[in-house]
């Protein structure tokens, strides 16, 4: 099976639907019977970055190594996933240009952060709000949105499948499948 390697730059907020995306995109991926990698909080904030906080110093950390880990996987002929907040503009620049632009797609979860807190699955946000987490994404701290993403992705207006397939038709439009 045919597959040029490239980076899915999932961001955006807290319950925006970056991993739920993501996972749908990759079982799309995988029935295509192409080879992807996902990389998201549980195999990274858990294991390499275990240790790393939600400070503004700690998540440019954060990003710069998944950037890094990313590019190993890139270079290995994988289309990686990774779904992270990744929260400033600059980090994502910085990324972009170890991997290079070709091969960077920047996917913007974009669901308003009403809508993040109405789900609020794991209940942060009624926390951040009560003061119990601190610097919150999008209460605390802020979100810098992508202002060129090469995809953006509106939750709140479509569903699961359509949000994946959305994604999956540029891969296929701009030669990457
Ligand atoms: C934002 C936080 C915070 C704070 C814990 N701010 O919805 P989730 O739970 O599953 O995803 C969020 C995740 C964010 O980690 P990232 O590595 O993606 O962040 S960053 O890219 O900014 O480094 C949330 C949870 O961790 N979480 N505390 N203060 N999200």
């Amino acid at each position: 099976k045919q597959q040029k390697p490239c980076i899915l730059w999932f961001t955006g907020l807290s319950g925006s639907g970056k991993s739920t995306v993501a996972n749908a995109v990759e079982q799309k991926l995988f029935d295509a019977g192409c080879h992807s990698y996902l990389l998201d909080g549980d195999n990274i904030r858990h294991g390499i970055n275990k240790g790393l906080t939600f400070s503004d110093e700690d998540r440019v950390e954060n990003i710069r190594r998944i950037g890094e880990i990313s590019k190993l996987f890139v270079d290995s002929g994988l289309i990686v996933l990774t779904a992270f907040i990744s929260p400033f503009q600059a980090d994502r620049q910085l990324v972009r240009e170890l991997v290079g632009d070709a091969e960077f797609l920047e996917v913007f979860i974009d669901t308003p952060i009403e809508v993040c807190e109405q789900r609020d699955p794991k209940g942060l946000y009624q926390k951040a709000r009560k003061g119990e987490i601190k610097h919150f994404t999008g209460i605390d701290s802020p979100y810098e949105a992508p202002e060129n993403p090469e995809i953006v992705v509106k939750t709140a207006e479509l569903n699961i499948e359509q949000c994946a397939e959305h994604v999956v038709s540029y891969l296929k439009e701009h030669g990457y499948l």
